[in-house]
């Protein structure tokens, strides 16, 4: 195939600096110089490490990253730049673009009979063996597929970072994710930005979902993964309560890539999300088709984010305890604010209950009045509203 020796030739040319690399990373000077195998050559492999790694791994010494185009216009190449946005002292191991280009379906007109026709078929998907279901026909013909490979060695004791950018500047540009690394004195590297531990493929999805609830924590930030069919007309809603708010700050699939868009296939989906204030927190998220009840499913859990930015999981018992001692939040939303007097006015009126008695009680005598409403109006007055979610 005339794709691989282009590719090897690529490689030969930036085997140049070998002399700068770790040893056992090149090959002998007179041997026809391969990459290690770490680095994806063709499309295929480019896919494969894609599927396992997502667009970085961190292999042999080498930062290697793939990006995915399906057109030239889309192709996004690396571009790598330290904290003050000056370009690093990092050694281009291997920098190509690995395409493939859809191969023409057997016409059924072209043959004799369908007999002939439906071998020169199997012919064909077996020839692209494990990959044959990855492109399905029919579809568009000769379209041609693209991956960027990259891979390059930062100096020691340096923190460089990553960004895609389109090769045509007139291109839309995709997502404009960064990623980070940090290189200690001996050369280890080690990714720092969120994708280090946060899943972005399939088999890092897997192995999260495996290893943790659909709702869990890590490092200050609430993460929930969950599958979700919209061709089936399934969606996925998200609703959180209590005294403490949490701000979605990322959403992404980390479904298998489809070269050639499928019906009926689900998304993996990561949300995650920060702490825009501290307190506690209940987030429930559920999946399933809205008008058909049963299939609903929800995830629930339940949070307390501190001031410091920790955030730890609690029962749905201790939610509920602490949503009740949260002195002046009489409609038990989580918050006090002039919507409890309304409901604390209402209640001495019209003795119409509030959500929570005790929170109604404010100076916990064991009744609901007058006294109570004094409190509360002080309370709504101070200048910085308490926001402790009830711990005090
Ligand atoms: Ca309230
Ligand atoms: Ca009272």
């Amino acid at each position: 195939m005339n794709i691989k020796a282009r590719i090897f030739g690529a490689f030969a040319a930036a085997s140049v600096l070998c002399t700068a690399l770790p040893s056992g990373l090149c090959l002998t000077a007179d041997a026809e110089p391969l990459p290690p195998e770490s680095i994806p050559i063709s499309f295929f492999s480019a896919y494969e490490f894609e599927e396992q790694y997502g667009a970085f791994r961190i292999a042999d010494g080498m930062i290697i990253t793939v990006r995915y185009a399906s057109s030239e216009d889309t192709l996004m190449r690396a571009e790598y730049f330290t904290s003050d946005g000056s370009a690093p002292d990092v050694v281009t191991v291997y920098e190509t673009v690995c395409r493939f280009v859809m191969p023409e379906e057997p016409k059924q007109e072209d043959y004799a009979d369908y007999k002939e026709y439906a071998q020169a078929r199997d012919a064909f998907y077996e020839e692209y063996g494990s990959y044959a279901d990855l492109i399905r026909f029919p579809g568009e013909v000769n379209q041609e597929m693209r991956y960027y490979v990259g891979a390059f060695i930062p100096q020691p004791n340096t923190k460089i970072s990553f960004r895609f950018v389109p090769q045509n500047e007139s291109a839309v540009s995709g997502s404009l994710r960064s990623y980070t690394f940090v290189t200690d004195a001996e050369g280890n590297i080690t990714e720092t930005d969120l994708f280090g531990w946060l899943p972005d493929c399939p088999e890092e999805y897997a192995r999260f979902t495996a290893e943790n609830p659909a709702i869990t924590t890590r490092d200050g930030l609430v993460i929930h993964t969950g599958e979700v069919n919209h061709s089936t007309g399934a969606e996925m809603t998200v609703e959180q309560q209590g005294s403490a708010v949490l701000e979605k700050i990322l959403e992404y699939s980390c479904s298998r890539r489809e070269l050639i868009p499928l019906v009926g296939s689900g998304t993996n989906l990561v949300q995650v999300y920060s702490i825009g204030s501290p307190g506690t927190v209940k987030l429930s998220v559920s999946t399933g088709i809205p008008w058909y009840p049963e299939s609903i499913e929800t995830e629930t859990q339940c949070f307390d984010a501190a001031e410091d930015g920790t955030v730890t999981p609690i029962t749905e018992e201790e939610f509920e305890a602490r949503m009740d001692s949260n002195p002046g939040d009489c409609n038990r939303d989580g918050r006090r604010d002039i919507s409890d007097l309304v409901t604390l006015v209402q209640f001495l009126l019209k003795g119409t209950a509030p959500a929570s008695a005790p929170n109604a009680d404010l100076n916990g005598d064991g009744r609901i009045n007058a006294v109570d409403l004094t409190l509360l109006k002080r309370v709504l007055m101070t200048p910085v509203p308490p926001r402790d979610g009830g711990n005090n």
